[in-house]
């Protein structure tokens, strides 16, 4: 074997090996809930059910190989047919897959149907974000809260998701706690909102146990900022989840007329987003209520620290390929000075 060939075989068991951890923030391995952990049970029922079989298979093959390659010149012995072996690597395999089919059946129907006390949260995709609307929360009142991009759910919580897309097909995926599903186009109700009932409104429950923060990334290509397209769940303790909500809920309030970003704010920003309790009231883009408190930008692209918040301001079109916002607010479009003011008063919506 040429030195060339040794280095990219080595490379490429390295590169597989370290893709193995368990302990990478997208890992299906390292998981919560009933879901993910039922996933990956399954997976690993079929691996090592298909591990078992390729070293049996292999074994037996080697096995043959050296006990009868050819040691002379006299002809082996020749067998037509084996009724016994031919029946018996016909049920073997068959029974294989009974093992493999009872366990998947049961986990089709139990995926597929959200315990009863679900709560309900929509899910839309954007190019290129997500838009989370709750509708239902059981006892906590989250009806009509609106957030973007950062997810957050109770632990130990079912939670039923509807997935739809305001624009081309997206899918939904928290490889931690489970996953993934496509959100599909829906048409929009004569209220202008999108038509969570529709038939090709999917549903999706998952459960996060362990509080903690999740990652998650849209899964099917949806343009240039497809890989950019990514999200946090927040899997809180419910008295925390609870006090997400009502402060979520609470309204905001504009920055004093004089404010150097106001102007802007309340006419150029005020036409794609909403901030409760203000005049800002857009759909177009993320909700930027309490805005202050999310740890992400872009869809969970960047930190949201005071320094990329301002870059985005300056030139949202260069950090992120394609997205809408870059259409209206190009570099220059904002001075210095309302960068600034925007960027503080946004980080200060807690
Ligand atoms: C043409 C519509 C449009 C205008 C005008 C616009 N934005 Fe945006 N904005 C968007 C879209 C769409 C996104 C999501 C981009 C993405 O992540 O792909 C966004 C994202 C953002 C984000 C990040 C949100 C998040 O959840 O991480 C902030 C902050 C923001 N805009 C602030 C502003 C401010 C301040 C103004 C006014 C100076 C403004 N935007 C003007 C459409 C717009
Ligand atoms: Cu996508």
């Amino acid at each position: 074997m040429s030195r060339r060939l040794l280095l990219i075989v080595g490379l490429s068991l390295l590169m597989t090996a370290i893709s193995c951890t368990p302990s990478h923030p997208q890992s299906t391995f390292d998981v919560t809930g009933p879901i993910a952990s039922g996933q990956r049970d399954l997976f690993s029922l079929m691996f090592w059910l298909a591990a078992v079989v390729f070293v049996l298979v292999e074994g037996i093959f080697i096995y043959v190989i050296f006990r009868y390659r050819r040691k002379g010149n006299e002809m082996p012995a020749q067998h037509h047919g084996n009724t016994r072996m031919e029946i018996a690597w016909t049920i073997a395999p068959a029974l294989l897959l009974v093992v493999v089919m009872v366990p998947t059946i049961q986990k089709i129907f139990e995926n597929a149907s959200p315990p009863d006390n679900s709560y309900e949260i929509a899910v839309i995709g954007h190019q290129w974000w997500w838009e989370f609307e709750y509708l239902d929360c059981g006892p906590v009142d989250c009806a009509g809260l609106v957030t973007a991009n950062e997810l957050h759910i109770p632990a130990g919580q079912p939670v039923n998701f509807t997935l739809v897309s305001e624009d081309v097909i997206h899918a939904f995926w928290v490889p931690k706690i489970g996953g993934k599903r496509d959100a599909l186009p829906v048409p929009k109700n004569s209220d202008g909102k999108l038509d969570l009932v529709h038939q090709r409104a999917n549903q999706l429950w998952l459960q996060g146990d362990v509080p903690g923060e999740y990652y998650g990334q849209c899964a099917e290509l949806c343009g240039v900022s497809h890989a950019n397209m990514r999200l946090r769940v927040h899997v809180d303790e419910p008295d925390t989840f609870a006090q997400w909500v009502s402060n979520q809920k609470s309204p905001n309030s504009l920055p004093s007329s004089t404010n150097p970003g106001y102007e802007k704010l309340t006419t150029l920003c005020a036409a794609c987003h909403a901030i409760t309790g203000t005049t800002l009231t857009g759909v177009i883009g993320p909700d930027l209520s309490h805005y202050g408190n999310r740890g992400t930008l872009a869809s969970a692209m960047f930190d949201n620290t005071p320094e990329n918040l301002k870059e985005w301001l300056r030139d949202p079109g260069g950090m992120k390929p394609g997205n809408i916002m870059a259409g209206s607010v190009k570099p220059g479009t904002l001075s210095e000075e309302e960068i600034e003011a925007l960027a503080d008063y946004l980080l200060g919506l807690r």
